[in-house]
């Protein structure tokens, strides 16, 4: 079996180590801001189901590349014998230490590895780069070379002419910022390199989407059973002494508002394992799910012209339902407004609907008390903010690469660029949440929930690309 196998080479720290952990899908590759992070050329396969799509290799950068190309010209004779000089150079130095990075990056070529010559498009061209690339052109490697434009592109056009001169294929590829789609454009270029390629590697682009289908889809039924668990969960606190109503509303309050955001960071932390990234540290720069000094705050409940004294005696006195009044951030319709929720989230705002979170009963237990119980979700805006949050999130984790090794920044301006559901999703969600807030048990997953969930990530993907 010939499975198509790359080495990443080229000047130090630009980026070459990043670019092996993106297509490798691999966060162990060792990256660094210092020049000779990598000392040693090491494999890193690409799996999809146990099977190796392709294979790329992380080499140490050039060091003396001029030394190199001198010693090589010294023996030369013509170019057909040009990869007999480069094998008798890494021969000869093996065993000696003048040029260890040289004889680490040349020996994966002379095993028959593809070139992937790595440049930063943001530094400006020059001739010191000319050694290095004739050295690879004498390795008579199939070969493609990669503009990383690691602060800008300012250089990028030099750069794609110089490159043409000596590679048959240039394309520009940021190992920090690519979503599957460039992945896989970077692929299928990777397929003209050499004619054996070809069709192992149009294979691995069809594995690759279909696994990127599947951790979609995996992500959605989290997603949805991370909504039902959310609407319909149902929590009660005792009522140990009489005049303690007060005191055990507020603590299942508190309770009820902690399992809804434990729901929702460890659907998270799943998500992120679905996409082979774990144990990230996430940012947030909006507003919690459920912010407890605005809505459980005495403030929240004024806006509605009551104390809780009042709501909980008017509860008391009829021995029936007590208004829990307590409400969630904006309201339904705006949430669906792909522009407005990141206006209305982003900014931080909290304003109320009119409709409570969930309702707080006063049960009589039949050993003798009482207790409070809380829940399912009534608010009808909840499962959307709830939803909106988990679109966010899936997206920025679906196009991570395993190069960003940073905290996971969950910015809301990102909310903008997620389309508006479609009428017909949104009523199907409606549905399904409706459904979800009157069932008295919780409810086993349901198909329609997770196919609504999975189209809207489907359309966020797109959007994102
Ligand atoms: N901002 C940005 N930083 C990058 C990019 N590629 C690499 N880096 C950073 O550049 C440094 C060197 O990267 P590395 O992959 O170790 O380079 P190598 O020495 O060529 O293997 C690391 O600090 C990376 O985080 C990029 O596309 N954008
Ligand atoms: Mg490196």
């Amino acid at each position: 079996m010939n499975v198509p196998t790359f080495a990443v080479v080229g000047p130090p720290n630009k980026g070459k180590s990043s670019i092996v952990s993106t297509l490798a899908y691999d966060d162990s590759v060792a990256i660094g801001p210092d020049p000779g992070t990598t000392t040693r050329s090491r494999r890193y396969p690409m799996n999809v189901d146990e099977e190796i799509l392709y294979v790329l290799v992380d080499t140490p950068g050039f060091q003396r590349p001029r030394a190199v190309l001198e010693w090589m010209q010294a023996r030369e004779t013509t170019a057909d014998r040009h990869p007999e000089v480069v094998r008798r150079f890494v021969a000869q130095h093996r065993r000696t230490d003048r040029y260890p990075d040289e004889v680490e990056l040349l020996t994966p070529l002379l095993d028959g590895a593809g070139i992937l010559y790595v440049v930063d498009g943001s530094v400006p061209y020059g001739p010191q780069y000319e050694h290095e690339m004739q050295i690879l052109r004498w390795t008579g490697c199939a070969r493609m070379a990669l503009i990383n434009p690691i602060d800008s592109t300012a250089h990028i056009d030099v750069w794609r002419t110089a490159l043409g001169q000596y590679f048959s294929v240039v394309r520009v590829f940021n190992p920090m910022d690519s979503d599957v789609r460039k992945r896989i454009e970077l692929l299928k270029a990777f397929g003209q390199l050499q004619d054996d390629w070809r069709q192992p590697l149009s294979r691995a682009v069809r594995l690759l989407q279909e696994e990127q289908d599947r951790r979609r889809n995996r992500s959605a039924a989290l997603i949805a059973s991370m909504l039902e668990d959310m609407i319909t969960l149902r929590l009660n606190q005792r009522i140990r002494e009489e005049g303690d109503l007060e005191k055990a509303t507020r603590e299942l309050q508190d309770q009820y508002r902690q399992r809804l955001m434990r729901v929702e960071n460890k659907t998270r932390d799943r998500v992120e394992e679905v996409y082979g990234h774990h144990g990230l540290q996430r940012e947030e720069d909006w507003l919690p799910l459920l912010n407890q000094t605005t809505l459980f705050s005495e403030e929240t409940w004024k806006v509605f012209g009551l104390t809780r004294q009042q709501l909980l005696g008017a509860g008391a006195v009829s021995g029936g339902a007590v208004g829990g009044a307590i409400d969630l951030a904006a309201g339904g319709a705006t949430f669906l407004a792909g522009t407005l929720i990141g206006a209305a989230i982003g900014a931080g705002a909290v304003f109320f609907a009119g409709n409570r979170l969930a309702e707080i009963k006063i049960l009589n237990i039949p050993m003798g008390g009482r207790e409070l119980v809380m829940g399912p979700v009534e608010n009808p805006n909840f499962p959307h903010v709830a939803l909106g949050r988990a679109r966010l999130h899936h997206a920025i984790v679906a196009r991570r690469t395993h190069a960003q090794r940073g905290a996971l920044h969950l910015q809301d301006a990102l909310l903008q660029t997620l389309p508006t559901p479609t009428s017909r999703l949104h009523k199907a969600l409606e549905a399904e949440f409706a459904r979800l807030r009157k069932s008295k048990e919780p409810e086993p997953s349901s198909p329609p929930l997770r196919a609504a969930v999975a189209e809207l990530l489907e359309a966020d993907e797109r959007r994102a690309g």
